[in-house]
């Protein structure tokens, strides 16, 4: 078991496709821990190893593995890039000191670097940037690195440069170490050698600059420095890992994952340049506990059942440990540890504190729960998991299967929260939200292969909702004779809109008893009731105050029953007379394209009825935001990709409700009309 001041814990991250996966495992690969390359073609990497993952060839869940280095053990969680998957990226950044950002050497900064970027800004975490594809056509490792500092921050300082540029690229060169290493062409890299003779120029410099960089952050080497004193390459080192802790400078290294170029001396910066879980404490505070641990993901593994990954907050797990959940009080025994290396696990005896490691059998944590000796009142932190875009009514293929589908889909979102399943009151259907279609689709495709069940995606639906814009009155009197005891209930309301436009009044103007106290609150049942359906298009009624100023009762006939159809009827009547109107969610809609694509885009969210609300550009970005109402954003994903060839993303939440134009609500309510008249 490593002591915590000898971990290292380091999430890997960036924008999709940009060898996250592939460089984890030339780290592995490297490091010994596994014995060949895997590639993602192939579906052979420790860390994609679902199914999915192969077919779709990109990363969908998070996936933790380790590795040993310099008598340190280094924690890598690699971490999709793909925004449908970006709840991962919150989940994995909460449980490590440092990122080790990738970046495409072709691409430089894109939305998902920023994304991930922000997130290490935000946590106050130590970042690690690695340029990356350097041996693909038009890379080029220095104008990444401008890009970087442009974009990023102007602290990206380059530790490591090729030697040499695309299909000639032939190694790299550490300037801090001063050595350099030649391409192993997908083998082991070799022990360091020197520096070629052609790069001692170009080295010299990057090399001063590196050092005007670490002295900037430390007074003392500063001055020697200045006065002209060598300085010892440790206690630059020193130094550069205490200004990476800090987050005062961001090392910048440079390779081919793909090939196992630049990793040995990528895991020597790792490990001597990302601060140890020793030396930045517990993420989360848990005082008053000796021992705590935090669950960062569960996952379902069709042999040994449920797996969760943790962290070690505080104290030591081992085998004989029993914690109690914090959020279900139940008591947890972390008996069966696992060591996981991907999908393929081993028992472990114990974790120390600040290490990440596995736990089978736990009765029912959860993604998020916290775990202590203590019931201690701790704060859970907010993940800032992003709020679901895209909603799609589900239905299972075979009919009796409704149990089923939902279970699974539960379990599912227990391993992914940014995955919802509610239904929906109005409809009565199930919807499934997400990030994205393909994050729905990927949970039906799980739910199948994983439970068995079939599950059809429909077209979502808008939400749409009715109110009032003037006042009107109403009386219905509902009275049946029939053989025995007949049926009597009278009454009369006025509805009025509410000046905030949304909720529900009722309020009982009844003067001398017309209708007894008993009755009255059917007569609001049954407008309650009719207001769930209103008349225009089947939506719920909102924004409505209903007063209740006139009756008449029957000393043997009326009923509760009676009145509230009175109620329901009344109300029908009256809402017809009170200028009804239909409203519909708008949403504020942030969009990032390239700078060419910014005016198809705008074009485009213009022809949507979309509202411009501001543009903001960044180095060949831009970002634009727009009120959009959600009927028109249904199928944005898809035109997005074709506007931006598959470069753009938006994220969207909802803002307000209103009044839609009355051109598209006629629309609205005959589609509504001709549904309900086809059941
Ligand atoms: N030429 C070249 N290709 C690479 C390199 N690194 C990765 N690739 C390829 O780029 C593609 C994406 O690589 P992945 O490792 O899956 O990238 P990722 O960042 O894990 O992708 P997501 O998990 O989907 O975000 C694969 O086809 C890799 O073989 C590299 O250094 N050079
Ligand atoms: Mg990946």
């Amino acid at each position: 078991m490593p002591e915590p001041a000898r971990i290292r814990n380091v999430a890997v991250v960036g924008h999709r496709g940009t060898g996250k996966t592939s460089l984890v495992e030339a780290l592995l690969y490297q490091s010994g821990a596994i014995n060949r390359l895997g590639t993602v073609e192939a579906g052979t990497t420790v860390t994609d190893s679902d199914d999915d993952e192969h077919e779709r060839q990109l990363s969908i869940s998070l996936a933790l593995a380790h590795a040993s280095w310099q008598e340190r053990k280094l924690n890598l969680i690699d971490v999709p890039g793909d925004p449908s998957f970006q709840g991962e990226l919150r989940t994995a950044a909460r449980v490590v000191e440092g990122m080790l950002v990738t970046v495409s050497g072709v691409m430089g900064v894109e939305v998902g670097t920023s994304r991930a970027w922000k997130l290490g800004d935000e946590l106050g975490l130590a970042r690690v940037v690695f340029v990356n594809m350097l041996d693909r056509e038009r890379a080029d490792f220095f104008r990444t690195l401008e890009h970087l500092r442009a974009q990023l921050d102007s602290n990206c300082v380059a530790v490591h440069l090729p030697i040499g540029s695309e299909h000639e690229l032939t190694g790299i060169v550490d300037v801090l170490h001063m050595c350099a290493y030649t391409s192993p062409e997908g083998a082991r890299e070799a022990d360091p050698a020197p520096i070629p003779d052609e790069m001692s120029e170009l080295v010299a410099e990057y090399r001063e600059k590196l050092l005007d960089s670490v002295v900037e952050t430390d007074e003392g080497l500063m001055e020697r420095y200045l006065e002209g004193q060598e300085l010892g390459a440790d206690e630059v080192a020193h130094a550069l890992k205490e200004a990476v802790t800090r987050g005062e400078i961001f090392p910048v290294a440079c390779g081919v994952a793909t090939k196992n170029l630049g990793t040995h001396a990528l895991l020597d910066l790792l490990v001597e340049g990302v601060p140890s879980p020793a030396k930045k404490g517990s993420p989360i505070d848990v005082d008053g506990a000796s021992t705590a641990a935090f669950v960062f993901k569960t996952l379902a593994d069709p042999f040994a059942g449920r797996i969760n990954l943790f962290r070690v907050l505080k104290g030591r797990v081992s085998a004989d440990t029993t914690l109690v959940n914090l959020r279900s009080k139940a008591k947890e025994r972390m008996g069966t540890l696992l060591e996981v290396q991907g999908k393929e696990h081993k028992p472990a005896l114990d974790f120390a504190e600040g290490d990440l490691g596995a736990v089978a059998k736990l009765k029912e944590a959860q993604t998020g729960d916290l775990l202590a000796d203590k019931e201690i009142e701790v704060e859970v932190p907010d993940f800032g998991f992003p709020e679901p875009v895209m909603s799609f009514a589900i239905t299972p293929k075979a009919k009796g299967d409704e149990e089923k589908m939902a279970n699974a889909i539960r379990r599912l979102a227990e391993e992914d929260p940014t995955l919802r399943l509610r239904r929906d009151p109005q409809t009565g259907e199930e919807i499934l939200s997400g990030m994205s279609q393909m994050h729905v689709e990927v949970a039906l495709e799980r739910a199948k292969r994983r439970f068995g069940v079939d599950i059809e995606l429909h077209p979502p639906r808008v939400p749409y909702r009715e109110t009032i814009r003037a006042q009107a009155r109403a009386r219905h009197r509902y009275k049946k004779q029939t053989g025995g005891r007949g049926q009597f209930g009278d009454c009369e309301i006025v509805i009025e809109p509410l000046p905030d436009g949304v909720g529900y009044e009722f309020v009982d103007e009844i003067v001398g008893g017309v209708i007894s106290q008993g009755y009255r609150p059917a007569v609001d049942k049954g407008i309650q009731e009719a207001m769930q359906h209103g008349e225009l298009a089947g939506a719920p009624v909102v924004g409505v105050r209903v007063r209740l100023v006139d009756g008449q009762e029957h000393s043997v006939d009326s009923s509760e029953m009676a009145f509230k159809i009175a109620g329901s009827m009344a109300f029908k009547e009256a809402y017809a007379k009170a200028q009804p109107t239909l409203l519909e969610p708008i949403m504020e809609l942030e969009v990032t394209v390239p700078d060419e694509a910014v005016g198809a885009v705008n074009g485009d969210l213009n022809a949507r009825r979309g509202r411009l609300q501001g543009m903001e550009p960044l180095g060949g970005m831009t970002t634009i935001k727009a009120e959009v109402p959600l009927a028109e954003l249904l199928t944005y994903a898809q035109s997005l990709t074709s506007m931006t060839g598959g470069r753009g993303e938006y994220t969207m939440h909802f803002l307000r409700y209103e009044e839609v134009p009355a051109h598209v609500a006629q629309k609205v309510i005959e589609e509504a009309r001709r549904e309900r008249e086809a059941t």
